[in-house]
C-alpha cells in the first residue's frame, strides 16, 4: 500500500553524447538509483532526426535548435524511464540547471559539466512530457514492472 503523499510519476532521463562518451552513464544511473527511484527502461541507442526533432520540438524556434539536434544525433544516447514520487521535479534538481557553471555543486551538471551544450543528461520538465518523451523514445515498447525492495520500510 502507498502512503498518501506518494504520487506516482515517470521521467524520461537521457544520458546525451557527450556523457556517454565521457563514460559517464554509471554515474548517472547510480543517482537516480541511490536517490530511490525505480528503472522502469533502459536502452541505448543512436536515435534518428525525427526523434530528435520531436523530442525538442518546443525549441523549433530557438537559434540553437539545428546545433542541438546535431549534438543529440552526435553519438548513442542512454534513453531511460524513471518512477517514483515525484520524479519529475526530483530529477531536474538532481540535474540542475541548465547552464553548468550555473548548477550547485552535488547536481549531475554541477558535478559534471561546464557548457549549456554539452551538458550530458535531459530530464522531462513537466509529468505530461515525462510521460510524451516516454512514448518518444520506447515507442511500443513496454516499460518493465519488477517490484522494488527499497522502500516498505516506508510505508
Ligand atoms: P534538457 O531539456 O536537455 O533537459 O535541458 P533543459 O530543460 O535544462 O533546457 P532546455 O531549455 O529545455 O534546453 C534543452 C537543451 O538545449 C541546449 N541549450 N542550448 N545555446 C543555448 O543557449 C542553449 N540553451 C539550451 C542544452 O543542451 C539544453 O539542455
Amino acid at each position: 500500500r502507498a502512503p498518501l503523499d506518494v504520487v506516482c510519476e515517470i521521467s524520461y532521463v537521457m544520458v546525451k553524447p557527450d556523457g556517454v562518451q565521457r563514460g559517464l552513464v554509471g554515474e548517472i544511473i547510480g543517482r537516480f538509483e541511490r536517490k530511490g527511484f525505480k528503472l522502469k527502461a533502459l536502452q541505448m541507442r543512436k536515435c534518428t532526426r525525427e526523434i530528435a526533432e520531436e523530442h525538442y520540438k518546443d525549441l523549433k524556434e530557438k537559434p540553437f535548435f539545428k546545433d542541438l539536434v546535431d549534438y543529440i544525433l552526435s553519438g548513442p544516447v542512454v534513453a531511460m524511464v524513471w518512477e517514483g514520487n515525484g520524479v519529475v521535479a526530483s530529477a531536474r534538481k538532481l540535474i540542475g540547471a541548465t547552464n553548468p557553471l550555473n548548477a550547485e555543486p552535488g547536481t549531475i551538471r554541477g558535478d559534471l559539466a561546464i557548457q549549456t551544450g554539452r551538458n550530458v543528461v535531459h530530464g522531462s520538465d513537466s509529468p505530461d512530457n515525462g510521460e510524451r518523451e516516454t512514448g518518444l523514445w520506447f515507442q511500443g515498447d513496454a516499460t518493465v514492472e519488477w517490484s522494488q525492495t527499497i522502500q516498505p520500510w516506508l510505508t
